[in-house]
């Protein structure tokens, strides 16, 4: 990665099911010459560098570049307001407008990580909502009676591990589009990174969005009795 500094953000699931975010800092000084050999980079390690955070953020509906020959396109449903539900939508497509397959990274059809400007939120969601795979995986055990109901873990607990990825049962499993439900907890500036994979490629589309406060009047929703 380029020298720099850079904030860290580490999506984790307790045994309990709990998900949480720990955040870190870190500051990169210059390569020397005897570590600049790539390292050994897992297959799903994706990184793009983008241009820094526009103060105009766009509008609910975008373009993206993400290679020279595929695009991403953001389509949001009505106008983005704090606590109001959404979804955020994503397309890939080339020039005239085919669209791509999506391909299953991860064991997801894609990932949408958003940050507010000053980080004051900052959330990975996959196209089912924001629950984390890890608690998703022990909930569905627990309800399937293949996992304890009780909090306290054990030896067999199941939930340490990412979820199984089975390749082949995933190899039918092709998208053209996802979407993402969410509603923004504050109304501000954020920045949305959609990360999917094409013929085997992890594309990154970025992209920047404005949310409105809750409550002006532009907005009000109906039945506020005003
Ligand atoms: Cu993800």
């Amino acid at each position: 990665m380029p020298s720099g500094n850079y904030r860290v953000y580490a999506d984790l699931t307790y045994e309990t099911g709990f998900s949480d975010t720990l955040t870190a800092t870190v500051q990169l000084s210059e390569p020397s010459v005897a570590s600049t050999a790539a390292g050994a980079a897992d297959a799903d390690d994706a990184w793009r560098i983008s241009a820094s955070f526009t103060n105009a953020p766009g509008a609910t509906k975008q373009t993206a570049a993400l290679s020279p020959t595929l695009w991403m396109d953001m389509t949001v449903e009505g106008p983005l307001v704090e606590n109001r539900d959404t979804r955020l939508r994503f397309k890939v497509r080339d020039v005239i407008l085919r669209p791509a397959k999506l391909e299953h990274y991860m064991g997801m059809a894609g990932h949408l990580i958003l940050r507010r400007e000053d980080g004051a939120v900052f959330t990975h969601l996959h196209p089912s909502g924001s629950f984390s795979m890890a608690a998703q995986q022990l909930f569905e055990l627990r309800s399937e009676g293949k996992a304890p109901l009780k909090v306290a873990s054990s030896k067999d607990d199941p939930i340490c591990k990412l979820p199984a990825f089975d390749a082949s049962a995933s190899a039918g499993m092709e998208h053209q589009d996802i979407a993402f439900p969410y509603a923004f907890p504050k109304a501000g500036a954020y920045r949305l990174w959609v990360q999917v994979k094409v013929r085997g490629e992890i594309l990154t589309g970025v992209f920047d969005v404005s949310v409105a406060p809750a409550g002006t009047k532009r907005y009000a929703s109906a039945g506020t009795g005003r």
